[in-house]
């Protein structure tokens, strides 16, 4: 069962002006400040500062960084087809100056996470102690912060990732130091120095405190900018165990795959997107800004890589088409061979098809494609500006040019029996495609969260996943997600691995249907997630 809250969620009023480091102007102070006023700030100051982080340590630091594992069984069922490296916590980590000492702790990889937590902190006796977290995590964090405190009561507790960006004011509680919105591994870089000098460890917009008196000011602000992408560290690859991360591969030229789970490592050419959909928070942390990686540093990256499969985690990889020319341009010319997947919208795959060819040849293999739906008032809907003439022109595409398509579709909470069973049509249409699907959500921090805010059925940090509905679903809840269930398994029918008849090693089709089967049966239980265990 999952632990139930009701939140007060109060839209953002718009940022004061701030500057690519993220620092920014107040709010205008008060006009008129009487004295007693002052002089109870100034006491307030005094106390807080002695509550104020500080180092006991002289010398090198020990710093742990720990990704959180999270209560929703179906995001856990996830990690068994798709289980990435915590790149954002390699980036932080690749921030922390060489005399000291980092560990990242990846719970999400562990069957007993809690014992080996124990366990980490008390062999690392950690200094500073860093969480990333999604927000459907940011509840488990908490958690985990309070234990820390309580073995740990020195270390200093720094919080980041998306949570912290969109809703920093959920981590003001005693146990988190400091919150830090917006990219990491400079900002981290700066409360290192700031804490070894000495100095106030929270600045400007981006590394808050909550006993910074402008802390609700500042955390009601929208997401700071990032910096320049050159300055933004490189991923600590080296301090992750490696064998652990893979993703399910589906793409087979000769007709014959070694393995379906192949180890993959992940890569970041390019920050946010130009984009505006209704349902994606993207827009909304990046200002609709897309920063991008100059193409030889994406290939030297690349090129310094173990791994032969790669995953572009960008928010949108080939926006630009004339930069990712220029990779593929580069991928070829160095002779670096990798087999890639990565993300792409149907209107860049139907306006730039010989960008795709061009990165066939380089070594992609597999698109994910947010078709979202078939339906013209839906696609409206979410403001995804495209059609379903797009998306049909952009999957025969990929077809041509011999790129594996993984579709995304999207369900809404309003679905009727014959909406499903029009999404199950799709399905019959686009084979052979790897298709998923995901439950439309207001995200956290968007225009319809605050649009819907009064509708929620549940916690809405702790359910976003975008498989548990935040909104009432038109039909029974139950009967919803057997419908939804019901999508997944008819998928499978339309598998590249099964309609091309790819060979692949047995014990790895067993292991594929055990957590297909698995995964379906999550599924269906989600309504479960809503009520009380009996
Ligand atoms: C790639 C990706 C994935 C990958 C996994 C990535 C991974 N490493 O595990 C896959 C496809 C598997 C995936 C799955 C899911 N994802 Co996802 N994913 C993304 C995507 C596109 C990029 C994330 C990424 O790798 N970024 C690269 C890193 C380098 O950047 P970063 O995370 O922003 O980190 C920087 C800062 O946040 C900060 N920071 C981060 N942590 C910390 C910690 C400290 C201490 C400090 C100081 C700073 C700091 O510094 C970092 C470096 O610059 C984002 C979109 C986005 N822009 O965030 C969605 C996103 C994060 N995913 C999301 C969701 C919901 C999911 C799922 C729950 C969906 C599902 N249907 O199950 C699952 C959960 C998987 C899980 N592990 O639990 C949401 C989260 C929203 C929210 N409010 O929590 C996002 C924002 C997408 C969206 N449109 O809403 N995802
Ligand atoms: S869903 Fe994709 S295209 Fe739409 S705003 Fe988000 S990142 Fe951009």
């Amino acid at each position: 069962m999952l632990p139930q809250s009701t939140k007060e969620i109060t839209p953002p009023p718009s940022a004061p002006s701030i500057n690519l480091r993220g620092e920014g102007e107040l709010l205008a102070p008060p006009l008129r400040v009487i004295e007693t006023e002052a002089l109870q700030d100034m006491n307030q100051k005094q106390s807080d500062e002695k509550k104020m982080p500080h180092l006991k340590t002289k010398g090198p630091l020990r710093i742990l960084l720990i990704k959180p594992h999270t209560y929703l069984t179906v995001a856990k069922r996830l990690n068994e087809f798709l289980h990435l490296e915590p790149l954002e916590l390699e980036i932080v980590a690749g921030g922390i100056p060489a005399e000291d000492s980092v560990s990242i702790y990846d719970m999400t990889l562990e069957k007993k996470p809690m014992e080996v937590f124990h366990k980490k902190l008390d062999e690392i006796k950690p200094d500073i102690v860093g969480f990333t977290g999604y927000s459907n995590q940011s509840a488990r964090v908490k958690e985990l912060a309070k234990i820390v405190k309580h073995k740990y009561p020195s270390a200093i507790v720094v919080v980041g990732g998306i949570h912290a960006i969109i809703a920093p004011a959920d981590y003001a509680v005693e146990d988190i130091d400091l919150i830090v919105r917006g990219e990491g591994g400079t900002t981290f870089r700066e409360v290192i120095r700031r804490l070894k000098a000495g100095e106030t460890p929270y600045f400007g917009y981006v590394a808050l405190s909550r006993l910074d008196k402008d802390f609700q000011q500042k955390a009601a602000t929208n997401p700071p900018a990032y910096p320049e992408v050159e300055e933004i560290p490189l991923p600590r690859r080296d301090i992750v165990e490696r064998s652990r991360y893979f993703a399910v591969w589906t793409a087979a030229p000769s007709g014959r795959l070694e393995t379906i789970f192949p180890r993959m490592a992940s890569v970041r050419t390019s920050y946010g997107c130009k984009f505006n959909c209704a349902f994606c928070v993207v827009h909304h942390i990046m200002g609709r800004k897309y920063l991008e990686r100059k193409p030889e540093d994406v290939v030297n990256e690349i090129a310094n890589i173990q791994e032969e499969h790669i995953y572009f985690v960008d928010d949108e990889t080939f926006l630009n088409e004339k930069r990712m020319t220029k990779v593929a341009e580069l991928l070829l010319e160095r002779g670096i061979k990798k087999k890639f997947v990565s993300w792409a919208r149907a209107d860049t795959i139907v306006r730039h098809p010989d960008m795709f060819r061009l990165w066939k040849k380089a070594g992609l293999e597999i698109v994910y494609v947010g078709l979202e739906a078939m339906d013209e008032t839906r696609l409206k809907n979410y403001k995804k500006l495209t059609s379903v003439e797009i998306n049909k022109k952009a999957v025969t595409t990929l077809q041509e040019i011999g790129l594996t398509l993984h579709a995304s579709l999207m369900v809404d909470p309003s679905f009727s029996v014959e909406d499903f069973k029009s999404v199950e049509k799709t399905i019959t249409d686009i084979r052979p495609a790897e298709i998923s699907f995901t439950v439309f959500s207001p995200s956290p921090g968007t225009e319809i969260w605050h649009k819907h805010k009064e509708e929620f059925i549940c916690d809405p940090y702790l359910f976003y996943d975008c498989m548990h509905t935040l909104l009432p679903t038109k039909l029974d809840m139950r009967l919803f997600y057997a419908h939804f269930a019901r999508l997944y398994r008819l998928a499978w029918s339309t598998n590249p691995l099964r309609v091309n008849k790819i060979k692949v090693p047995g014990r790895e089709i067993v292991r594929a249907i055990v957590n297909g089967t698995k995964y379906i049966f999550a599924l269906r239980a989600i309504h479960r997630d809503y009520y009380p265990k009996k």
